[in-house]
């Protein structure tokens, strides 16, 4: 399970201040921290006004990109942002993300793949997620369509069968899993990734929902996430989940985190799930 470090988020309050004063401290912070944590890729969201948000989108990469050296996936509906962006970043990005609005796709594939970009295509068309598991199917088919013809390999594209709210939709969980396994029997070379947290939206301890659903998510084939990497819990559930799916040979990243005490939360459980 690849992580994608949520974390620089302009949506979030205490980023969106760090963009509007440019407090690089701020942002160089959790970017280390993020990478420390094991991130594969830093998501980058100004969340700022279009008029603001390619000198933003600039500010950001350039400011992480002084404390890290991992891919940034530049998370932006707008082109503008996104060109400029991908031409300040130092390492080949991804781009999150397109769907099957026409304009969208029109505005960003000739970006993808004249710099050869990995790109996050969400199962949906312009403005209504489908709510069935064959419509978003649909929407995948319109996009890879799309991208094949832009010419992007399949295996370029991160499908994002989309993560709603299980308060309002019993049955979000479900449409997720099934859109997954059926994006991937159409599409063998194509990548999956999610944001997890829209899962729990409204509910109490959205933490365990959230856990729970990724492990669930492995199972079903989803190999990346977007998600908190400095969350304990989360990250102990993954090494688990990757163990006991046969991911981990001889167990060596389970038991070597936990020499490095990523999974000392277990042992400091009240000393009661100890050894
Ligand atoms: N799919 C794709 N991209 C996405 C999403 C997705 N990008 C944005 C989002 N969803 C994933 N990113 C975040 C970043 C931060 C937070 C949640 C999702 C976050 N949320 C806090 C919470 O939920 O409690 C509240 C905000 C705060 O801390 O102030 O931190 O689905 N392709």
């Amino acid at each position: 399970m690849k992580i994608i470090g949520e974390k620089i988020n302009g949506t979030r309050k205490r980023v969106k201040q760090a963009i509007s004063e440019k407090d690089a401290g701020f942002i160089e912070n959790l970017a280390k921290q993020q990478v420390a944590a094991g991130s594969s890729w830093l998501d980058l969201n100004a969340g700022t006004h279009p008029e603001d948000e390619p000198g933003d989108m600039i500010w950001l990469v350039e400011t992480v990109q002084a404390v890290v050296d991992i891919p940034l996936c530049l998370d932006s509906a707008n082109p503008r942002a996104l060109s400029a962006a991908i031409k300040a970043t130092a390492k080949t990005p991804m781009i999150n993300s397109i769907n099957g609005e026409k304009e969208r796709l029109e505005g960003i594939l000739p970006l993808v793949a004249e710099y050869n970009c990995e790109v996050i295509a969400l199962a949906m068309g312009g403005v209504l997620i489908p709510e069935t598991c064959e419509g978003r199917l649909e929407e995948v088919h319109n996009i890879l369509e799309a991208t094949r013809r832009a010419g992007i390999p399949d295996n370029r594209i991160y499908i994002d069968p989309l993560v709603m709210t299980i308060s309002t939709n019993i049955k979000s969980a479900v449409i997720f899993f099934d859109t997954l396994k059926a994006v991937r029997q159409a599409y063998p070379e194509v990548h999956f990734t999610a944001g997890l947290s829209n899962i729990s939206f409204g509910l109490p301890v959205r933490s365990y929902i959230n856990r729970t659903f990724l492990i669930l998510a492995m199972q079903a084939g989803l190999e990346s996430a977007i998600c908190d990497p400095l969350d304990k819990e989360l990250k102990a559930a993954i090494l688990t989940t990757e163990l006991l799916l046969g991911k981990d040979p001889y167990c060596m990243n389970f038991t070597q985190s936990y020499r490095e005490g990523i999974l000392d939360m277990v042992k400091n459980n009240g000393g009661k799930n100890a050894e």
